[in-house]
């Protein structure tokens, strides 16, 4: 049998106002490219297809046209992630009525209850898959034994995984069968890129990857790093996000996974990597180091810090100017006094800090553009002094000073 592992489409995603609209169409082409040469008899998606629970119609439009479009290669199963709205995968399903070359899995389901999904490969083999769709924290669990409900989320995901090997043993046989683990899950040992929804890749998220029902290959989506987990049973890879979804996989090469099995036998992984997307890039310098950078940068999304000697109120047209190609997502001015040093903690501070201190400390986290931090502390404190004294403050005599403290 032969497999194809994707995921991580976050179809919709706007980067910082920059929509991956047109990253995610190019790298589906890549993935369809590769589908039509490989003869899959199963895609599977591991989830997250969109960045919201409500999709705009235009994405919901895409994810269906893309999907429909892989189904005319081979099935396709879906998987509901922690992005996903688990109603709007149930509404998808309604709507495709029986076909079975597109089933969206909005959440997990015991074996009895058609659990485990069976489908045809090439010599008479027979692909059957255990998908685990994103199981949240929240609200009441029914898969659980009420007396579960309040235990840790991987003793909760060991339920599932005992339930889905359960129902992939139960009717197995050995001469045709390739067993096969979807799940949108967070596990032990993986290495994440930071951009995936930080409450959901914290420990209060995390499975065992110990736990992982012993099948032929297992097939996870959630972390857009794409990567081999470190199992010593299973065979098992996240497919990672097509596209850089965000600035915490700025570097990474993205990939899909191509699986291919006999019964019994080890299976043999290889990854297609997907260019398709633009590269994100943070860059660093002064005017004469960012010349040098733009015949690299191409039509890269960019996040820039021009480094001066001082203020540099033009700083966005020069960087404009340089990357033309470039998309530039924002554009920052670093020079000497743009940001405060420190104080050195005495140890003796007060219950509640006064605002002239949170805005110093804020001074010393982030620069200022335009004027330098010395002086716009100045400003903030002559404000401040000013609206905490006077009974009725001028605001027209302020005029200036709020001038310097918007820029
Ligand atoms: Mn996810």
């Amino acid at each position: 049998m032969k497999l194809i592992h994707i995921s991580d489409w976050h179809l919709g995603k706007v980067l910082q106002g920059e929509p991956r609209r047109i990253d995610s169409i190019r790298t589906f082409e890549e993935i369809r490219e590769v589908a039509r040469d490989y003869m899959p008899d199963l895609i599977l998606h591991t989830g997250d297809v969109f960045e919201t629970y409500r999709p705009s119609y235009e994405d919901i439009q895409l994810g269906i046209d893309m999907l429909r479009e892989l189904s005319d290669l081979a099935p396709v199963v879906v998987l509901c992630g922690n992005h996903d709205s688990p109603a709007l995968f149930r509404l998808f399903q309604k709507l495709l009525g029986g076909d079975r070359r597109l089933i969206f899995v909005d959440q997990a389901r015991r074996p009895e209850d058609g659990g485990i999904l069976d489908f045809p490969a090439k010599d008479g083999d027979r692909i059957r898959l255990a998908p685990l769709p994103f199981v949240s924290n929240r609200g009441v669990d029914r898969f659980l034994d009420p007396s579960l409900w309040m235990s840790r989320y991987s003793d909760k995901i060991d339920v599932y995984e005992r339930e889905l090997e359960r129902g992939l043993l139960s009717g197995f046989d050995e001469r045709r069968d390739v067993l096969i683990f979807g799940a949108h899950l967070y596990v032990s040992g993986a290495i994440t890129s930071r951009s995936e929804r930080p409450l959901h890749i914290s420990d209060a998220y995390m499975a065992k990857l110990e736990s992982t029902p012993p099948v032929t290959y297992a097939a996870f989506g959630h972390i857009h790093r794409p990567q081999k987990l470190p199992t010593r049973r299973t065979l098992a890879r996240y497919a990672g996000s097509p596209i850089p979804i965000d600035f915490g996989e700025e570097g990474e090469t993205k990939s899909i996974v191509l699986v291919e099995a006999r019964p019994g036998g080890a299976p043999s992984v290889s990854t297609v990597d997907l260019s398709g997307g633009r590269a994100l890039r943070t860059l660093r310098g002064s005017a004469a180091e960012l010349v040098m950078l733009a015949d690299q940068v191409d039509d890269a999304l960019c996040n820039v810090t021009l480094v001066s000697d001082g203020p540099e109120p033009n700083a966005s047209s020069i960087v404009a100017a340089m990357f033309t190609r470039a998309a530039i997502l924002r554009v920052a001015n670093e020079y000497p006094g743009a940001r405060l040093r420190p104080i050195e903690d005495d140890g003796d501070r007060e219950a509640e800090e006064d605002l002239t201190s949170m805005f110093r400390a804020f001074l010393t986290e982030s620069a200022t553009t335009g004027a330098d931090a010395e002086s716009v502390l100045e400003v903030f404190t002559r404000v401040l002094t000013a609206l905490e004294s006077a009974e009725s403050v001028e605001i027209a005599e302020l005029k200036d000073d709020i001038e310097v403290l918007r820029v």
